[in-house]
């Protein structure tokens, strides 16, 4: 992605469970330092109003009318185009870095894998997205099940949360196979204790050129 500034869009990626929150304080904090400024925080899908109440529409059943893949697919675009169009882009043209709580990989990884939807995943991305994308994307690979376990002691699961273990299994081999072809994204082990990831996180952080 070319910019004049030097901005960055850093991306942090995972199943449920995961660990993303507290990476993304971690990688806040570094960007802090680095830049001297707060970086501007986005979650996906929602970060507009707009996108919020389409992040409600995908999260929420309706036990009358369910969400099928393809509305499910399509309103999660909807969300991002607002994102990167009201808030991301603007945030990158004034110098701001900006970082994200999920983006593109997931559709491609929840929507793409999960539900087999992959062409209408990459037809929808590349009318929306088109080459846009982050400069960095750190995802914490982990077990579904462990990952599952781990989110289940937050309390009651969403409408995605509530999907077969199989379902995350797809995402997950989508998330690594993805990650495989694209040196932009970087796989840490979110396996381990909180503090072996962070100082993977750390260690990745302070080898890059920015
Ligand atoms: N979705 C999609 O299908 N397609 C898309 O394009 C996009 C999203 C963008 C968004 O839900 C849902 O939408 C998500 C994917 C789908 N659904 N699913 N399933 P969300 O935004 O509400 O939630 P989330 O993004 O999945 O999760 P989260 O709550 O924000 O974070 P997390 O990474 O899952 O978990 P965490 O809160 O950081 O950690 C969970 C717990 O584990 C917590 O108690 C931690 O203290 C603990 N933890 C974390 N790391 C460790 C380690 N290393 N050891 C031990 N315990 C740990």
């Amino acid at each position: 992605m070319s910019r004049t500034n030097n901005s960055k869009f850093i991306v942090i990626e995972g199943l449920e469970g995961a660990g993303k929150s507290s990476a993304i304080s971690l990688v806040g904090d570094f960007i802090e330092k680095h830049t001297g400024r707060l970086a501007v925080c986005t979650r996906e899908p929602g970060g507009t109003p707009l996108a919020e109440k389409m992040r409600d529409l995908v999260k929420i059943a309706e036990e009358n009318d369910p969400l099928c893949d393809e509305a499910e697919c399509l309103l999660l675009y909807a969300a991002r185009a607002q994102l990167v169009a009201n808030v991301i882009k603007p945030a990158l043209a004034s110098g701001d870095w900006v970082l994200g709580d999920r983006h593109n990989l997931s559709s491609l990884a929840y929507q793409g894998g999960g539900r087999g939807l992959m062409p209408l995943v990459k037809v929808v991305s590349q009318a929306t997205l088109g080459d846009f994308k982050p400069d960095l994307t750190i995802y914490l690979d982990i077990d579904p099940e462990l990952g599952l376990k781990r989110a289940a002691n937050r309390g009651e699961l969403d409408r995605i949360e509530k999907q077969a273990l199989d379902f995350f299994e797809r995402a997950r081999a989508t998330f690594l196979e993805i990650a495989d072809s694209d040196d932009t994204i970087a796989v840490i082990d979110a396996g381990q204790t909180m503090a072996e990831v962070h100082k993977d996180i750390l260690a990745l952080l302070q080898s890059q050129e920015w």
